[in-house]
């Protein structure tokens, strides 16, 4: 019996979601980050074995939304919930549930889909703690099945995604099995840059930053030729992303080019440009623009 349908991965900024999708699918397509609110928008990726498919939907983590970037964030996070077949409800080994997840757990529940939930990072916790995790989170969620997982050490990823195939519907392949996700390579390519500024950058500044691909072209023997644009909210920010002499930003641009290389197997010549648009985050028309609505 061949199963199909929509998981929708979701819970807390920070918890390990999109790293968790990234190995669920055995490939690096969601950029991930030790800051808060790395995924700004829904992102499909597609699994495939002899049993079954699973689309997921990677969301933005939730948390209390403090401009108009972060309040679409929190909406395509809630709004996912009812679109799926199944919710996995990803969580941290502790021993509270915070806000942002009660909102989302009302939200689930009223919207009556199985929850499978995952307990991710288990290599940073004691067992003792996970079992206590899951006892409260899966009270809470009504969860069908309960996955203690480590997301970065490869742990009980295989029982999650056999977990997740049982509980789908019966149904046919939705997808051609050698579908990986409907992301175009220019939009991997900017999330990629948001990726490297994320990890190089302090503070607020990262988060204060948009990536826009302006071209991307192949050249008769192979070579990509991108152009990005590195779009952040203040003059004193631009300075710190160019850094002393440019540094920083062929710091950005060199992991950059490598990871989108790794990703399109060809041989990159990226370019980087900052650009300061100001207070971006509140522009209802420049987050269009970047896509953000
Ligand atoms: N120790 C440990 N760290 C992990 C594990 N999974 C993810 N992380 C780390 O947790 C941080 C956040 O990971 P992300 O995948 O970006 O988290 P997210 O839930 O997608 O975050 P948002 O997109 O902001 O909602 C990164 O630094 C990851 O390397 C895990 O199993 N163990
Ligand atoms: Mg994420």
């Amino acid at each position: 019996m061949f199963r199909s349908g929509i998981v929708a991965i979701v819970g807390r900024t920070n918890v390990g979601k999109s790293t968790l999708m990234n190995h669920l699918i055995g490939m690096k397509i969601a950029i991930t980050s030790k800051k808060t609110q790395t995924t700004r928008r829904r992102l499909q990726t597609v699994y495939t074995n002899d049993r079954g498919q699973i689309v997921f939907l990677d969301t933005p983590g939730v948390h209390l939304a403090r401009n108009k970037l972060s309040e679409y964030m929190d909406r395509v996070a809630y709004k996912s919930v009812s679109d799926v077949d199944t919710v996995l409800f990803v969580a941290e080994p502790v021993n509270y549930i915070g806000r942002g997840e009660q909102q989302m757990i009302e939200r689930i529940r009223e919207a009556r889909k199985p929850v499978v939930l995952a307990v991710n990072k288990c290599d940073t916790a004691e067992e003792a703690a996970v079992e206590q995790a899951i006892g409260l989170y899966s009270g809470a969620l009504d969860a069908r099945e309960a996955v203690a997982v480590s997301a970065l050490k490869g742990i009980n990823i295989d029982k999650l995604t056999d977990t997740l195939i049982s509980l789908l519907p019966e149904g046919p392949m939705l997808y051609d099995e050698d579908t990986v996700t409907d992301e175009t390579e220019r939009s991997i390519a900017a999330e990629i840059v948001r990726e490297k500024t994320l990890r190089n950058l302090r503070d607020e500044i990262p988060h204060g930053i948009a990536v826009s691909v302006m071209s991307f072209k192949e050249r008769p023997d192979g070579i990509i030729d991108i152009e990005a644009d590195i779009i952040c909210e203040k003059d004193s920010h631009k300075g710190i992303i160019i850094g002393r002499g440019g540094s920083m930003l062929k710091k950005i641009g060199t992991e950059s080019r490598l990871d989108i290389e790794e990703l399109l197997q060809a041989r990159v010549n990226l370019k980087l440009f900052v650009k300061v648009r100001r207070d971006w985050r509140q522009n209802p028309m420049i987050l269009k623009d970047l896509g953000y609505t």
